[in-house]
């Protein structure tokens, strides 16, 4: 079969009356801009990119030089292109406006410009996350309340994984689909069209150093997975943990699993460790558009309404199976509280 390049398969989703013109050209964008991060994270410590910037984002985490590089290279990639209305990023804590003396469009963009940051430094696959919202009709400057609407008015979302090959994975609500990286000619090739997730899963993502801090019902359901074939679920389950979301989701989007950063006594003051509009919204919509499930462990991630633009929540997304029977857990516990 021929291959499939991103230009081609976005013209396509035009013609299926999918996306429009503009939406193509903002992904077209946003993809350039990953192969700059993809080429910038490739160079490692001969680009002399490595260890921290000496500065601390808007969540007060230190960041690395690579944060900083990759949010300036996306930054910089969407000021003129025409298609945006503003951006948001993880990194910045207001929207950034699009330069006077450029045109504007009508989609905003949301992006976590390097996911696993602390995974830069040891060469382990790191990643850019994204989403698209549309613009609300007669807002000529957005300001962080306009894009705080809810994962189910995605636009589209991806996210890029620099590992050993760079990948995109992308959906706008019709399937997710993946593409890999040519690195000689410089294009994204269709790799799987129409991915679908399992439903069911033995391998399972969590941070288990975290677990004395645990809420009760995911103490139960570990202590499910971990008894195996000894306890009540009658079968092992192996566990996975890269620390890079992007590579964790990505395993599960390639053979199934599911990934749980799920609220506990450490960080239940900011209601979780992950964002809702630059990590858990576009994950969710990947993910359910493959057939996976997401949840904040009570329920659907996408029908939230978001609250802040660096608004944290808990983050169970993956296998249907598993992410339903922990989120039952949840709301049975819930139940018997009252
Ligand atoms: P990081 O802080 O390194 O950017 O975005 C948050 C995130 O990484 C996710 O990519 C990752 O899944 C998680 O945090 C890692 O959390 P732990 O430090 O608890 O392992």
């Amino acid at each position: 079969m021929k291959p499939v390049s991103l230009i081609q398969f976005l013209i396509e989703e035009r013609r299926a009356g999918h996306i429009n013109a503009e939406l193509s050209l903002l992904i077209e964008v946003v993809a350039r801009a990953c192969k700059r991060i993809g080429v910038a994270t490739g160079k490692g410590a001969l680009g002399g990119v490595l260890g921290e910037a000496g500065t601390g984002n808007i969540q007060g985490e230190a960041q690395k030089k690579l944060d900083v590089i990759s949010n300036e290279i996306l930054l910089e990639a969407n000021a003129w292109g025409g298609h945006l209305a503003a951006c948001a990023s993880e990194e910045m804590e207001d929207p950034q406006q699009i330069p006077d003396g450029y045109p504007k469009g009508q989609h905003l963009l949301l992006f976590d410009p390097l996911d696993g940051s602390s995974n830069i430094d040891v060469n382990i696959s790191v990643g850019t996350i994204f989403s698209v919202l549309r613009c609300p009709d007669g807002v000529t400057e957005p300001k962080a309340e306009h894009f705080l609407q809810p994962g189910t008015t995605q636009l589209a979302a991806g996210y890029v994984v620099y590992g050993p090959s760079t990948v995109l994975v992308l959906t706008f609500g019709h399937g997710t689909h993946e593409f890999t990286l040519d690195r000689e000619v410089g294009s994204f090739i269709l790799s799987r069209r129409g991915i679908r997730i399992p439903e069911a899963t033995a391998e399972f993502a969590i941070n288990m150093s975290n677990q004395r801090h645990w809420q009760a019902p995911m103490q139960r359901y570990v202590g499910e997975l971990l008894a195996g074939k000894t306890g009540p679920r009658g079968r092992d389950f192996n566990m996975r943990w890269v620390a890079s979301m992007v590579a964790d989701v990505h395993r599960i989007v390639t053979r199934g699993g599911v990934f749980y950063y799920p609220l506990d006594a450490k960080i239940e003051k900011q209601g979780g460790k992950l964002r809702i509009m630059y990590e858990a919204n576009p994950m969710a919509f990947i993910v359910e558009q493959a057939g996976g499930a997401a949840t904040t462990g009570r329920q659907r991630i996408m029908e939230l309404q978001p609250t802040g633009l660096h608004q944290r929540v808990p983050v169970f997304l993956g296998s249907k199976e598993e992410v339903e029977l922990a989120t039952r857990y949840h709301l049975e516990a819930d139940a018997a509280q009252g």
